[in-house]
């Protein structure tokens, strides 16, 4: 979508610190990081959140499910665990209309969110 930070990030027309990228996803550091390890795993492909994921397009979540877990193990996280979070819509907290995972760890992380 051509008013999408997350597709400008995607397709390299806004740079990002980028960790990891393959065919269908790009990780790369929150711009806001909430905690030592804060990283944004999103799709290349444009989809505006999880509430759209349907039958034709779940296989994007299992890639994104073993990346994560790839990149945890890499930075160190996979020790002590990590956080996944997906926010969708208004009320769940979603600001960026592109479909994305933050993963978070390095910190005692509380419950509630905190
Ligand atoms: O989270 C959206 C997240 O996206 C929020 O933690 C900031 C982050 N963000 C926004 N712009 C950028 C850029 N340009 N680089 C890296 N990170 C970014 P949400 O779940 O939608 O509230």
């Amino acid at each position: 979508m051509s008013d999408c930070i997350f597709c400008k990030i995607a397709n390299g027309e806004i740079p990002s610190d980028k960790i990891f990228e393959d065919d269908k996803v790009l990780v790369f550091n929150d711009i806001s990081p909430q905690s030592p390890v804060h990283f944004l795993v999103i799709p290349k492909e444009h989809i505006p959140s999880i509430k759209y994921i349907d039958e034709k397009n779940i296989d994007i979540i299992n890639h994104i499910t073993l990346v994560i877990n790839k990149i945890a193990k890499e930075k160190g996280l996979d020790d002590k665990g990590y956080r996944i979070v997906n926010n969708c819509g208004e009320f769940g907290g979603q600001t960026v209309e592109h479909l994305h995972f933050h993963v978070l760890g390095g910190r005692q992380l509380m419950w509630p969110p905190g």
